[in-house]
């Protein structure tokens, strides 16, 4: 079937980057994080654009500031957890307000599917007093996008586009239009627009909260809040991707699709309340409409069944909230074997984990690929809390070793080791060590410099010096800026190495003071090398020394000796390394 040129199949990240596009947006900026990571790399993919990512979501937004003050047109792009990261400079830019458009994609992951918390952006928009508008679909998603940029400009704020996981990976056709170029709106200065110290920022909140009557009454007006008039016994209030599995699972119910949820639309919402006999919220993983329609002093029914406080929704799940029989899972005919993840195999990460393992370190971790080093079999790990905690906890640890009363003999003696991969400590670990370096702490980190952000999918970052759009760049030398920051011993070492990597650990134990060990080594999917298999010799003791590490190629016959599936495996070497009886060889040694 022929499909006119004026649609693609999109998902709602390409979406949003196809409306910026249009929008006439010139600047992207962005730092990856499932799942909203494809936002930035579909836009910095149209001519005419500049895009980048930076090293983390604060920077990116005061980019995004920087350049909208400028006059240009900017869009952002992180995950739900970025917005944090972002924070100070969003809720201050809510005062200052914008010159050329700025608009912010944040991807919400309402059922962690890969993410440490469920937080809802929602409440960061209620916090900062930012527009917040929900697209349910790809196509709603440019549409969108491009009104964002308008309603940005006419009233003078940042606006958060918020997508969840469903809709920012769906892909349906999307119509799509020709660029609107923009020139950069002049720039004046003006300190008490842009300088918000006590004095002018006091006058600006004054502004920020009459734009925020504004938009209610503009959101009320607006077509993106729709009421869809049925059977009038139930009437729905919902938005994103819950309108789509609303509709599916009561088609007769009438329906008011919120596709501005903050500030919201007080008259639109009253209007249908009147009209319906029974008005209910239906959302996911977080209350904040149900709350903030109650707040207005709306009274709401409750589901004949609760619906879950947390994880995503389904049509089944809203059935059930309206009286239908619990939805059985379990018995799903096409149930999948449970498949954990796991380190690829030849993961440079891995031998690390397995000596952090073997010494029984305290080991603060971070978050990236190497997360998995705290299931089995390495189980390494004692924490992940966020990008950039594994250093600060580490110093943490130790301070309440050293200060504290009635500390554990075992536990004192136990080597404290922070673990951070390369773009981790680009975004936020480098200001945790300085704050180690600084407070003369002392133990282990490790930097698992493996040349990439493997987790999102092998970005560009810092250290590599690989920029999105591939201009010039600069590699950041580790080993160099922690000489600089005055740690006084800093090893590099080749994570794929054992003897290198035990040499490592011993030394870092024994000198007394803050150690750095830089492992490097690229990601096996970034060389996507083959070298001939290893196999297991007849001598096998069955000691799974090299089960334990924890690659998907091992396994075990069924009397317990250690097996090599040929397809999985790379070659690497690291079982052989590993083998204490020499009994792993290389298929290449014959
Ligand atoms: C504030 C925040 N932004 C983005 C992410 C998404 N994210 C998780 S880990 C990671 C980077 C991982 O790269 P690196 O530290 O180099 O480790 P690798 O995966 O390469 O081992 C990113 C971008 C996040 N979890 N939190």
């Amino acid at each position: 079937m022929q499909v006119a040129d004026t649609k693609k199949l999109l998902s709602g990240n390409e979406a949003v980057a196809q409306g910026a596009y249009e929008a006439g947006c010139l600047v992207g900026v962005g730092y990856p994080g499932t799942p909203s990571t494809e936002t930035m790399e579909s836009f910095a993919k149209y001519d005419g654009v500049y895009a980048e990512w930076a090293p983390n979501e604060k920077v990116a937004m005061e980019v995004a500031g920087g350049a909208s003050m400028a006059g240009a047109r900017c869009l952002v792009a992180c995950k739900h957890v970025g917005v944090n990261v972002m924070a100070d400079p969003l809720y201050t830019l809510a005062y200052t307000g914008v010159n050329g458009g700025l608009v912010l994609l944040a991807a919400d992951d309402p059922g962690m599917f890969s993410s440490q918390n469920e937080q809802d952006t929602r409440f960061h928009a209620l916090g900062a007093r930012i527009p917040l508008l929900e697209p349910s679909n790809p196509a709603e998603a440019r549409d969108f996008a491009k009104l964002a940029f308008d309603l940005s400009e006419e009233f003078d704020i940042p606006v958060i586009v918020r997508s969840t996981v469903r809709m920012s990976h769906t892909k349906t056709m999307v119509e799509i239009g020709e660029r609107v170029e923009h020139d950069l709106k002049p720039y004046t200065k003006d300190p008490s627009k842009w300088v918000m110290m006590p004095a002018f920022a006091k006058k600006r909140r004054k502004v920020a909260d009459q734009r925020v009557r504004d938009l209610m009454d503009w959101g009320s007006k607006s077509d993106i809040v729709r009421a869809e008039y049925r059977d009038k016994k139930i009437g729905i209030i919902c938005a994103g991707v819950v309108y789509e599995h609303v509709r599916e699972a009561m088609p007769d119910a009438s329906v008011l699709k919120l596709g501005i949820t903050y500030p919201l639309p007080k008259a639109a919402i009253a209007s249908f309340a009147d009209e319906v006999e029974e008005l209910y919220v239906v959302e996911e993983a977080s209350n904040y409409l149900s709350s903030q329609v109650a707040a207005l002093g709306f009274t709401l029914n409750q589901t004949p069944n609760a619906i879950p406080p947390d994880d995503e929704i389904s049509p089944e799940i809203i059935r059930h909230a309206f009286g239908a029989d619990k939805p059985d899972f379990e018995t799903f005919d096409g149930a999948l074997p449970p498949r954990p993840p796991s380190l690829c195999a030849g993961c440079p990460h891995r031998l690390v984990f397995s000596e952090l393992n073997r010494m029984g370190a305290i080991v603060t971790g971070d978050i990236g690929c190497y997360t998995l080093g705290a299931l089995a079999p390495l189980s390494a790990l004692d924490s992940c809390v966020c990008m950039g905690a594994s250093l600060s906890m580490a110093h943490g640890v130790e301070l309440a070793r050293k200060f504290g009363s009635g500390v554990d003999e075992k536990f004192a003696k136990k080597p404290v080791v922070g673990v951070i991969g390369d773009s981790t400590f680009a975004h936020s670990g480098i200001t945790s060590l300085l704050g180690t370096v600084y407070n003369h702490g002392d133990g282990i980190l490790c930097i698992l410099d493996n040349r990439t952000t493997a987790m999102t999918g092998q970005q560009g970052n810092p250290v590599n010096g690989i920029t999105l759009q591939h201009r010039p760049s600069h590699e950041l030398d580790i080993v160099k800026l922690c000489e600089a920051m005055d740690v006084e011993d800093v090893q590099r070492v080749d994570s794929q190495d054992l003897k290198a990597v035990r040499e490592a650990f011993k030394h870092a134990r024994e000198f007394d003071g803050l150690s750095v060990i830089v492992f490097c080594s690229p990601c096996q999917l970034l060389i996507r090398k083959k070298e001939s298999p290893y196999v297991v010799s007849e001598d096998c003791r069955k000691c799974r020394s090299c089960i334990n590490i924890g690659c998907p190629a091992m396994g075990a016959d069924e009397e317990g000796r250690a097996l090599i599936n040929p397809t999985q495996c790379i070659g690497c070497g690291q079982c052989a390394q590993i083998c204490p009886f020499d009994c792993i060889k290389s298929t290449a040694e014959g």
